[in-house]
């Protein structure tokens, strides 16, 4: 019936009380939907156990796709700084596991961040939950379609924060999420962090892997 209606005809006197009904309707509603995030995302915990394989070890936490749902999370878990030596924190976007075997990771790479030991104490735990942010918080603008997940590694010779991609050939998009993501952790411009292929990481000899890309 609306739609037969001429779009200029004069709103009825009741229309008023209607409106004020739908503004307490919004507000109400406010107050009840969680705000939903872009992604659903998975939070995997991987703890040390070398009477088990690599897989064996990695579990998962839970999963969320709303801001509120998130800092429930968040907050309910330890920091990272309280985990023991060994264990790992992997946020991934759904249906994609957090291994270099994943088919969404298989020709992927990461922007890692290596840590001193004194950086657990200064900056681990700010550093993380900025990575989470720019994560569930789609930062990178065109390419966070590009980004799979983040992994936080607990290591007693210095830990290391890393957001995986999906494709190490797509040059803009690894360029760009390593631009913002330096950006985002207000890194100095001196300082540059490198990513690495995830075939270079699963097959290096060496304690370290050649940089595809410097930013
Ligand atoms: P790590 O946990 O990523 O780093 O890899 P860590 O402990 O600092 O060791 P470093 O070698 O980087 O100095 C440790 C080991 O875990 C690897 O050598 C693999 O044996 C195993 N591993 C790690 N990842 C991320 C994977 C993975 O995605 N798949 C499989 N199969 N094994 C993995």
């Amino acid at each position: 019936m609306a739609a037969a209606e001429p779009e200029s005809s004069p709103n009825p006197p009741q229309d008023a009380e209607d409106s004020e009904e739908t503004r307490q309707e919004v507000v109400c509603s406010e107050a009840y939907i969680k705000h939903p995030l872009q992604n659903r995302w998975s939070l995997w915990f991987f703890k040390n156990d070398k009477s088990k394989t690599w897989q064996a070890n990695l579990r998962l936490i839970s999963k969320f796709d709303t801001v509120e749902d998130f800092w429930a999370l968040y907050n309910h878990i330890q920091l990272s700084s309280n985990l023991m030596s060994g264990c790992d924190y992997s946020l991934f976007k759904d249906g994609i596991e957090p291994m270099w075997e994943d088919e969404r990771n298989r020709k992927g790479g990461r922007w890692l961040l290596t840590l001193n030991k004194q950086q657990r104490r200064l900056d681990l735990d700010r550093f993380w939950l900025e990575t989470l942010l720019c994560l569930i918080g789609e930062a990178f603008d065109d390419f966070s379609d590009d980004v799979c997940g983040a992994v936080v590694n607990i290591r007693a010779k210095g830990d290391k924060i890393a957001i995986w991609t999906a494709n190490y050939d797509n040059r803009d998009a690894v360029t760009h999420i390593g631009k913002v993501y330096k950006d985002r952790l207000g890194l100095p411009m001196k300082m540059t962090i490198g990513y690495q292929s995830h075939a270079d990481t699963a097959t290096k000899s060496g304690s370290t892997t050649k940089n595809k890309f410097v930013v």
